[in-house]
């Protein structure tokens, strides 16, 4: 007999789904059922923790534009997609959860769990998707499916939820496959792309043709917009130079003359530089966020400015613009270069080279250290040799995100990065790792996080080894919560209030613990060790922890590290209350200089 759960495997099969993550619960069975009759067309992913399956689902968009499906139980199943919502929410990601629900008629006894695992998850998804819609039956659920792709994939991408109460999932199906056609225009963000107006494409282009500096500062939106051969194309003939956000990571080719760095105060000086000599800055598919503009120090209050998203209520937010571009990043960069005149800038270039140089000389000699605990700069070069252009490499919040940035190469432009900065939360590599491995078997996924960060999804392990992912786990091992022990240490007088995460009798061994879970274990104690350790990871068939013993004392943040070394001196420190401070929306070019320099609580 046919049921819903064959029509919804079905419909997302027809809309291009070949991998769906979650975990089961007697509401969801006959989803899996369905599933699992249309095996290996579409296929699922038991996870260990439904907070992964939405990080899972979260990566697997990034990496191919298609919505990330993943699957809950009603009540605790649904609380726990919220991490992985409210990262695809903040960051524009296309992801569509199917949750399950008590009976339709059990209304009355949902409150406070008196059906079991009841509560009001509709208000609930509600605050942490772009929509939520409840099947109240079997006949309104395809068309629910269908504003689900079309919902999660259009204008700013992000993720929705379909509520199927138990009654509708588990109803007779009797296989009407009219019921089936799904709308292929949303099978893929962006479903739409919209070119910004021609008026404002030419006062873009007057603006660009008269200035010597400029900048296009690629968010995210490059990535989402497959826009990174216009992105090059327009630098390479204008000479623009490129900086990228964290999330923007691979929207150029890191290795030639027209790129400038990464954008944020974790991964070096050098963006930040060149951004402030610009005499104008295109924020291009960004949202300005705190991180990318420097605590909103960026742009200066003499710099001139494009902006151009598609959202058209997000230039303006922390700005005035010059000019706003409200479009698709692909179609509207293709609509500038068919207008503006190339243009040669060969002092800018070679300024911004000087810049480059100055900052990356003192680098090489942090990635040549021999010291031991090792400097993590040294596992970055050995690990940027071994890395092909088409790796994946996902980012843990915290110190790694800037290791990561400034040490690892873009080889070639592409989605190979993911930065999980919606949230910036702890231990989304791991699982976010599952989706990346699902849609990228031909390649390596290398996730990189630190101690911290990796505790919470050591469940996930289990789940790279079941599926034989080829996933090598960097686990940079400092034994703290590096960031915040230092946060505590430089602005509350050296205190050291629960941040170690050993003591001497107590050391945890991820090597260990990864072979416990059906992983190939390696743990690296002195550089000597490294260069083997990473051969033996790259040539393992199935996943990998690789743990790392890093120096305790090691941060990308330079702020940090100036303070800590002049705080040795005796020095002290303010608390950074000024960066509280709402910054006015016409800026003034004023700034403490804590928020110059990016000290940021994360
Ligand atoms: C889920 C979550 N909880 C807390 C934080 C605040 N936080 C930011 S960095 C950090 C320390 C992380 O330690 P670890 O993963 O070992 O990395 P390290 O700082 O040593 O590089 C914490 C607790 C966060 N970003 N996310």
């Amino acid at each position: 007999m046919a049921h819903v759960g064959d029509l919804v495997a079905e419909m997302l099969a027809r809309y291009g789904v070949e991998q769906v993550f979650g975990q089961p619960g007697g509401q969801t069975a006959a989803l899996y059922d369905g599933i699992a009759k249309r095996s290996p067309r579409i296929r699922h992913m038991l996870v260990r923790d439904e907070r992964s399956a939405a990080y899972a689902a979260d990566a697997y968009a990034r990496l191919t534009g298609k919505p990330g499906v993943c699957d809950v139980t009603v009540g605790p199943g649904t609380t726990k997609l919220t991490d992985g919502f409210v990262e695809s929410l903040n960051a524009s990601v296309p992801v569509i959860a199917i949750v399950g629900e008590l009976p339709s008629d059990w209304e009355p006894l949902r409150d406070k769990g008196v059906a079991s695992q009841g509560f009001d998850q509709i208000s609930f998804l509600k605050s942490i998707t772009k929509a939520t819609w409840t099947a109240s039956s079997q006949r309104a659920l395809p068309q629910l499916i269908r504003s689900a792709f079309r919902t999660a994939t259009s204008g700013r991408p992000g993720p929705v939820a379909i509520v199927v109460p138990h009654n509708v999932m588990d109803a007779e199906w009797d296989g009407d496959e009219t019921v089936l056609e799904i709308d292929d225009r949303y099978t893929r963000a962006p479903a739409h792309r919209p070119v910004a107006s021609s008026d404002t494409i030419e006062e873009a282009v007057n603006l660009l043709d008269r200035v010597q500096r400029p900048v296009i500062v690629a968010g995210g939106g490059v990535l989402g917009s497959r826009a990174t051969d216009e992105l090059t194309r327009l630098a390479e003939s204008i000479d623009a130079v490129v900086v990228t956000s964290f999330t923007g990571k691979g929207s150029v080719a890191e290795t030639g003359a027209h790129f400038g760095g990464v954008l944020n105060p974790l991964a070096g000086p050098a963006a930040n530089r060149i951004v402030k000599r610009a005499d104008v800055v295109f924020w291009c598919a960004s949202k300005v966020s705190q991180n990318t503009s420097v605590n909103w120090t960026l742009p200066a209050a003499e710099q001139a400015t494009i902006h151009l998203d598609v959202d058209p209520a997000e230039p303006g937010r922390t700005f005035r613009p010059t000019v706003a571009l409200n479009g698709d990043a692909k179609g509207t960069l293709a609509a500038l270069l068919e207008r503006i005149e190339p243009r040669e800038r060969p002092d800018w270039l070679d300024e911004v080279a000087s810049i480059k140089e100055e900052e990356a000389a003192p680098r090489r000699e942090e990635e040549a250290s021999d010291s031991v605990p090792l400097a993590p700069q040294r596992v970055m070069r050995e690990l940027n040799a071994r890395l092909d252009a088409n790796d994946v490499v996902i980012s843990d919040a915290s110190f790694s995100a800037g290791w990561i940035s400034a040490y690892l190469t873009a080889k070639e432009a592409g989605r190979n990065w993911i930065f999980a900065r919606g949230q910036g939360g702890l231990g989304y590599s791991v699982p976010a790792a599952l989706g990346a491995a699902a849609v990228r078997p031909e390649n390596r996924v290398v996730t990189i996080s630190g101690d911290g960060g990796f505790y919470y999804a050591i469940g996930e392990l289990a789940t790279q080894a079941q599926n034989g992912l080829r996933v090598i786990n960097v686990v940079l091992n400092n034994g703290t919560l590096g960031w915040l022990q230092m946060w505590e240490e430089i602005f509350y007088d050296g205190l050291r209030q629960s941040v170690d995460l050993e003591t001497k009798d107590s050391r945890p061994n991820f090597a260990a613990t990864g072979t416990a879970m059906g992983c190939t274990g390696i743990r690296v104690e002195s550089p000597e060790e490294l260069g083997e350790a990473l051969d033996r990871a790259f040539a393992a068939e199935g996943p990998v922890v690789l743990e790392v013993r890093i120096d305790p004392r090691a941060t990308p943040l330079h702020s940090f590290r100036r303070r800590l070394v002049e705080g040795e001196e005796g020095k002290t420190f303010d608390r950074p209350g000024t960066a509280y401070e709402l910054r006015p929306w016409s800026r003034s070019a004023e700034a403490s200089a804590l928020e110059q320099e990016g000290v940021v609580a994360e």
